[in-house]
């Protein structure tokens, strides 16, 4: 093995593959696939290394089409720290269309990496990232393709070990007859310390095989290992207990919590996509954690505490990745971009250094109360002022307690009106639909808000183009918050709100031509709080759903609701559970929640309360702005809110470029 280094497209390094590689028998299949770009690798600062230089290989996959997966952030952090290690390798593998599917077990081509066309199948590790539940039927087509036995149990020391990562690796619990591990949390350390410990087992010659690696994995408290779990169940169907079936295994286990993003400005090199993808930008996530608390928000509140990068980390990480990827658009990422302490002077520092080059910027949607008009003016420094996009979510003033996202009707019209006076002409605003508490008269409020907004835009610009578009989600109750007590609300009364909306909102001809509205019905929400709130019993509705051809749940043209209705109808009543008892149940204070042991750092306690709170239409402040009222995730992590201000300022770089306007201004919905 290894030979001669060739260099690949954009100047990729690629080493002689070929011992490995199923490109031969992938190749005669690409001219029959849909976008076939998507399955051939080496995009601009891909890596492919030497497989025999190598001790540690990992593959990782973002397990949606190569569209949606690529751009992945987490992904391509963890790609590129384990790169960096001399001895290890990291290969990517995204999930293959239904028609490249149907044609690899034709022809017996495995599930393959992009970079160097490797069956999925060699590599010690396989990482698999969940930023949503409905990936999970993807993770069973990769390993059946890949010949890595759907169930933990029965693989042997020849197969992958499959880790699971990401947000919904929060309750791993549906897909843990699947995986063999969970990571909860932040990824750039525990990968290193996963590969530590599987290097150190290597060389010592894999002792004890594939239990005892799993065993000192699970005995560092920070990888969980479901099989090392028992779960008890009592009579009525709740689940009694969880506990360890090994000596060597704790209680719980621990998120991880990467405390100095500075130390870790990843990606450096981030990938460029050879295919249209749904990012076509670099993105710098300027903080993690949120503390707003947003009482439905999973990722805010297990992301917990706000680490804040350094507006110099920032400018570095946009210098650097610019020119390394060529991208002309600047997403600033996180919770809640508009929070940064210092993002003012990030943007405007930014927009100075960029001015007069094609490079714009950009946020995800931003917080009513957080938005100013300089922010956005820099945003769109000498550009087009396309869309704003704003996240009430509720559509009262009393639901919006409930939910803890305080921002009043009045905030939003002056901040529209400010907007619509400056130039903008269109707004987005999300919703969501069967929030605990909710009345139809709450859901007929988004209607007069639209319309508030509408008219407030005509007065300010003295213009009649002015647009409105609400988006409007089902909402699914997640473990680690809150609402993880909640009762889902069922899809016909989530429907039957959103019927009566669209008559509200078209019951004034003059006004409702100039709002959009956009919404799913509220089905596939069901399925995702199946999935969210499950335990291991629901492992079996999964496996149900895939044999029957269940894949890319995500995607409202392969989803099938009665596809999930018949195999949860099939598998769950045998186990004494069905659909409702896991979504639409309400859950009491004692009950043990199938993710109790896995701790997110949130006081359990502590939650609900603030689900009580919540039901008192109490608001919670953000603990950035006021004392800590002890949700428990710093003393329990030994962690700590990070945030500026700083007071220093980004140095314009210059000349970085002369002439050409600001093309992209977007300061757009994410
Ligand atoms: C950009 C973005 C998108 C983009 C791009 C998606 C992509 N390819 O990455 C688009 C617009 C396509 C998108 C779509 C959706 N998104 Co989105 N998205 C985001 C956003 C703004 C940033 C994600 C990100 O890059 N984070 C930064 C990276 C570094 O974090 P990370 O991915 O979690 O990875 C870290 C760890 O989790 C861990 N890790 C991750 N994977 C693995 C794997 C292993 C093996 C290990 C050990 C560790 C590990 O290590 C990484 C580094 O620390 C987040 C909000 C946010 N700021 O997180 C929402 C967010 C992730 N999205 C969300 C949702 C709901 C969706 C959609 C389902 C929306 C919808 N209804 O259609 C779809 C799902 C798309 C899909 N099929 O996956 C939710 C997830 C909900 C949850 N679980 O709480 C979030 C949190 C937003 C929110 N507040 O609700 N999204
Ligand atoms: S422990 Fe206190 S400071 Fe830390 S995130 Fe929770 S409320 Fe905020």
């Amino acid at each position: 093995m290894g030979g001669d280094v060739v260099l690949g497209a954009g100047g990729t390094t690629l080493v002689d593959v070929s011992v490995q590689s199923v490109f031969a028998q992938l190749e005669p299949l690409l001219p029959q696939v849909s976008k076939p770009v998507q399955y051939v690798g080496g995009e601009l600062n891909a890596t492919t290394k030497d497989w025999e230089a190598t001790c540690v290989r990992w593959c990782l996959m973002y397990p949606d089409a190569y569209e949606v997966g690529l751009p992945n952030q987490g992904v391509m952090i963890l790609y590129e720290i384990l790169n960096e290690q001399q001895d290890v390798l990291a290969e990517r593998t995204y999930a293959v269309w239904p028609d490249m599917e149907a044609l690899m077990r034709e022809h017996d081509v495995p599930q393959f990496t992009v970079d160097a066309h490797r069956p999925v199948g060699d590599f010690d590790l396989f990482g698999v990232s969940f930023s949503t539940e409905l990936g999970y039927t993807n993770l069973l087509t990769a390993l059946d393709l890949a010949k890595i036995p759907l169930h933990a149990a029965d693989r042997t020391d020849e197969h992958p070990i499959v880790v699971s990562g990401g947000h919904a690796a929060f309750n791993p619990e549906p897909i843990s007859d699947f995986i063999d591990c969970a990571v909860l949390g932040d990824g750039e350390e525990a990968v290193l310390e996963i590969t530590d410990i599987v290097r150190k087992w290597k060389n010592e010659g894999s002792p004890g095989g594939r239990r005892e690696i799993l065993l000192r994995l699970a005995e560092t408290g920070g990888v969980y290992v479901p099989q090392l779990y028992d779960v008890e169940y009592l009579p009525d169907g709740r689940i009694q207990r969880v506990v360890p079936n090994a000596d060597r295994v704790p209680y719980r286990v621990f998120k991880r919590t990467t405390m100095d993003l500075d130390e870790w400005p990843y990606p450096k090199q981030p990938l460029v996509p050879l295919a249209e993808s749904v990012h076509e930008r670099m993105s710098v996530e300027i903080f993690r954690g949120c503390t707003r608390g947003c009482r439905f928000c999973q990722a805010g509140m297990i992301t917990r505490p706000v680490r804040e990068r350094s507006i110099e980390g920032i400018g570095a990480m946009v210098e650097k990745g610019l020119a390394a990827t060529g991208f002309e658009e600047v997403g600033l990422l996180s919770l809640s971009s508009a929070d940064h302490s210092e993002i003012a002077e990030v943007t405007k520092g930014l927009a100075d250094r960029y001015e007069g080059t094609n490079t714009g910027l950009s946020l995800p949607s931003t917080r009513v109360d957080a938005f100013n008009i300089d922010l956005a003016n820099e945003l769109s420094r000498n550009g087009r002022r396309s869309g704003l996009t704003f996240a009430p979510e509720g559509g009262s003033e009393r639901l919006r307690r409930v939910i803890n996202k305080m921002v009043s009707e009045e905030d939003l019209i002056r901040t529209v009106s400010a907007a619509f006076s400056n130039g903008w002409r269109q707004v987005k605003l999300y919703f969501m639909c069967g929030l605990p508490t909710e009345t139809d008269d709450d859901v007929l409020q988004i209607a007069e808000m639209a319309k508030n907004v509408i008219r407030a835009g005509r007065e300010a610009s003295g213009r009649k183009d002015i647009r409105c578009t609400i988006s409007i989600g089902g909402f699914v109750p997640k473990p680690h918050t809150p609402f993880q007590w909640a009762a889902q609300c069922d899809p016909d009364t989530v429907d039957s709100r959103l019927r009566k909306l669209r008559e509200a909102v078209n019951s004034d001809r003059k006004l409702g031509r100039n709002i959009g509205m956009r919404y799913h019905d509220g089905k596939p929400s069901l399925i995702e709080g199946l999935l969210s709130r499950g335990d291991r019993r629901v492992g079996r509705v999964i496996e149900r759903v895939w044999r029957e051809g269940g894949r890319f749940d995500g995607w409202s043209e392969h989803f099938s609701y009665q596809r999930w209705i018949d195999a949860a109808g099939a598998e769950l009543p045998p186990l004494g559970v069905d659909l409702d008892w896991f979504t639409t149940r309400e859950r009491e204070e004692n009950e043990v929640l199938p993710w109790d042991h896995l701790d997110s750092g949130l006081d359990k306690e502590w939650l609900w309360s603030d689900w009580q709170d919540a039901l008192d239409e109490h608001e919670q402040d953000d603990c950035r702005w006021t004392p800590c009222f002890d949700c428990g995730v710093c003393p329990a992590m030994n962690t700590d809110i990070q945030v500026g201000p700083t007071g220093r300022k980004l140095l314009p770089i210059s000349p970085v470029g002369k002439g050409s306007p600001v093309s992209n201004p977007a300061f757009s919905g994410g």
